[in-house]
């Protein structure tokens, strides 16, 4: 419990608190942020505050500080999760994850960076050269995957549009030995529109701002960002990123990680090919719709490696199976458009999604025998992007904001839920401590039949022309007496301290997701072989397309609901990240928003929990079976009528009696010093046993 600490920089635990209040809550945090301490405690979760300035505490010192310490032995800090996190993976065998949660801009990301900085540089000691390039990709995938999976928005210049989830497999020594990534809906509507101040995907101004000029040329990009309608709809171009030096660094990253020539020239004429489609206009001429600029068309017909009259007829018309015959049918214009804008987001999405899958066959682990090399372990990193509610909040949103209430969720069932009723079935006694459990914000959302998801379905099933009202209507109709729901014109979640407002314009289309079938073949049709392995299911003829693609909600929908299976299966570690203020200040606490990201972390809720409660707990055999040598009562075995009684009896000859509680099947320690004794009372021991084996060994004893 960090006690080296001074208490001139606040309580390193909240745990310690004299009072368990919200005012006492704030007052520590404010203190310890503005002290520079932007780490605390709650028992094993580590909250942060986004200090938005370099702070000199990552380097290869501090790592050495915390490298297989105890959690308490040294002050709160990212570092010590990532090392019990570890330890736990490599001492007890277990799988475990590290979930980063926090609002927009909290400082999700940089924390899951150094988490990873952390454990590459912690492993492999004996320098092996494959698990360096295991660790060497594990690390330079972040900056590929942040540059086609970020952007600059109003709440963070950095902020990930996308979840990401990855794996880190270790084996039995503890080194790295691979991994893998999923990624969760990227948020591909940015392709083709921005809110004002914001941007695009980084990945368009590093290529635009950064690419050598033959590149350029021969991608028919001018070096003017303004040039291309899709990425300056936002109006920022600017950033406090440098795009220029980024596109050297992330084309670097893809050549280490092992992206072929071939390959990365492909992903820079995808990023061509979607700006170039930005700036194609449509016209009519009578019944007939056209393009203005044609020039562009056989620019397309280039990068695309078609033909031109192909990606021409793609743009203009539609293949339609009706009964027995295949007719084309010709777009309106608006048609047109909505159709070139479908294309300019699929092939941004699929180039991401191609992108990480090319990234697991890299990192994924080869030639692992379990049979001869023991079980291959995981350390799992969770960083999705953070609950935001902008002043339009769209499906997007929607989406975002259900996984983090989803994930909230979890650890309202692991941290607090579990706890609770661990005690009660042990017998422990116990206070009861309420909280909001979030399960029916969740249910409310993903429910079958009934949750807002199932709904926007239904209507998205429906034959002839659905609006979003039609939808908003479904709603209001469906779930009117919902205690949490309201709506008139938006859509509308309360709960607790959240309140979530979406407009439902543009639901029911983006969750169709619809992509006519004609841009699919066209790009499997590619004489280039990255982009035709892009698009297989464009090798069906209209006639053989029967089944109607899942909707972007159900995918999302099941791709949260496994994830959350994925992290329940694990034992969770959390980072809880709050930011401090709205202008990127490093200066300012603002109080308010302090508070509201507190109470909806339910962060004072989970040191209720804790100080209730007990850090650690363990089986009796398996407790005895640890320290049973510290104890004359019970080394090397006792006689008493049961292992409980052994362990009562063990923990009153250490003078622990205080500390503990004892459960039907399992004894509660309360504080981690209580174990940290044990375990040096335990290794003492352990030496002087080998100390005594040794001289009998050598008989001079
Ligand atoms: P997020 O991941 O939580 O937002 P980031 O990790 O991108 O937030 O952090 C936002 C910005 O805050 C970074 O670009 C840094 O400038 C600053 N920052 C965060 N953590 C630190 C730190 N430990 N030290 C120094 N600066 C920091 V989002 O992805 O938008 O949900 O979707
Ligand atoms: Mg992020």
């Amino acid at each position: 419990m960090a006690e080296h600490e001074s208490l001139e920089f606040g309580k390193a635990d909240f745990v310690l608190l004299d009072n368990v209040s919200l005012e006492e809550f704030m007052a520590n945090l404010k203190l310890r942020f503005e002290k520079g301490r932007i780490y605390t405690y709650i028992g094993e979760v580590v909250v942060s505050v986004n200090p938005y300035r370099a702070m000199n505490i990552y380097g290869r010192d501090t790592i050495e500080q915390y490298k297989g310490r105890e959690l308490y032995e040294r002050p709160p800090h990212l570092f010590a999760i990532a090392d019990a996190a570890y330890k736990a993976m490599k001492r007890r065998n277990k799988d475990t994850c590290i979930v980063i949660s926090g609002e927009s801009g909290a400082g999700k990301t940089e924390a899951s960076k150094y988490i990873m900085q952390y454990i590459a540089a912690i492993t492999n000691p004996s320098q092996r050269a494959e698990v360096e390039r295991v660790k060497n990709m594990l690390l330079k995938s972040n900056c590929v995957l942040e540059a086609f999976g970020n952007a600059k928005t109003n709440r963070n210049d950095n902020s990930s549009r996308f979840g990401k989830y990855m794996d880190i497999n270790f084996d039995f020594k503890g080194d790295p030995i691979g991994g893998h990534i999923n990624n969760y809906l990227l948020e591909k509507s940015r392709v083709i529109f921005q809110q004002e101040g914001e941007r695009s995907f980084h990945s368009f101004y590093q290529l635009v701002k950064g690419a050598p000029d033959a590149q350029l040329r021969s991608l028919h990009i001018q070096r003017d960002p303004t040039a291309y309608t899709y990425i300056k709809v936002g109006g920022q171009i600017k950033s406090s990123i440098n795009d220029s030096a980024d596109f050297k660094a992330v084309t670097d990253a893809m050549k280490v990680i092992g992206f072929t020539t071939e390959e990365i020239q492909t992903v820079y004429k995808i990023l061509a090919t979607i700006l170039h489609l930005g700036n194609l206009k449509f016209g009519s001429d009578g019944d007939v719709t056209l393009i203005e600029n044609s020039k562009l068309v056989s620019v397309l017909g280039d990068l695309l490696s078609t033909k031109d009259e192909n990606v021409e007829k793609a743009l203009l018309y539609r293949t339609v199976a009706t009964g027995r015959d295949v007719i084309d049918k010709q777009h309106t214009h608006q048609e047109a458009s909505y159709g070139r804008d479908a294309l300019a987001k699929a092939i941004y999405e699929r180039l991401f999604c191609w992108i990480v899958g090319r990234i697991n066959d890299i990192i994924e682990v080869k030639n692992y025998d379990a049979r001869v090399h023991g079980k291959n372990t995981v350390i799992g990193v969770l960083d999705i992007y953070g609950f935001e509610i902008f002043q339009n909040n769209s499906f997007e949103q929607f989406c975002i904001n259900y996984c983090n209430e989803k994930l909230q969720q979890l650890f309202i069932q692991l941290v607090l839920k579990q706890e609770q009723e661990e005690y009660e079935r042990e017998g422990i006694p116990w206070k009861h401590i309420d909280y909001f459990n979030n399960q029916i914000i969740v249910d409310l959302v993903e429910q079958q039949h009934k949750g807002i998801f199932a709904v926007l379905d239904e209507a998205c099933m429906n034959v002839g022309k659905v609006t979003d009202e039609m939808f908003l209507q479904a709603l209001n109709g469906k779930l009117a007496k919902h205690a949490h729901y309201t709506s008139r014109k938006v859509l509308k979640i309360t709960h607790s301290e959240i309140c979530h407002v979406y407009s439902v314009v543009g639901f029911i289309d983006k969750n169709k997701d619809t992509l006519f079938q004609d841009f699919k073949r066209l790009l499997y049709n590619s004489s280039n072989p990255v982009l035709k392995a892009m698009w297989p299911e464009g090798k069906l003829s209209i006639t053989e397309v029967t089944k109607r693609p899942l909707t972007a909600a159900t995918l999302f929908k099941n791709s949260m609901i496994s994830l959350v299976e994925n992290l329940a299966r694990k034992e969770p570690y959390y980072v809880r990240c709050i930011k401090p203020n709205d202008v990127k200040s490093p200066l300012l606490f603002e109080h308010e928003r302090c508070k509201h990201q507190v109470e909806y972390l339910g962060l004072l809720e989970n040191v209720r929990v804790r100080r209730a409660g007990f850090a650690n707990r363990q089986l009796y055999p398996r407790f005895l079976q640890r320290y049973k040598m510290i104890s004359e009562f019970t080394w090397p075995n006792h006689d008493l009528p049961s292992d409980k009684e052994a362990v009562k009896r063990l923990l009153q000859g250490c003078g622990f009696e205080h500390d503990v509680a004892y459960g039907k099947t399992k004894v509660f320690i309360r504080t981690p010093r209580t174990i940290f004794s044990l375990e040096e009372q335990r290794a003492e021991m352990v030496k002087r046993i080998v100390l005594f084996l040794q001289k009998v060994w050598r008989g001079t004893l």
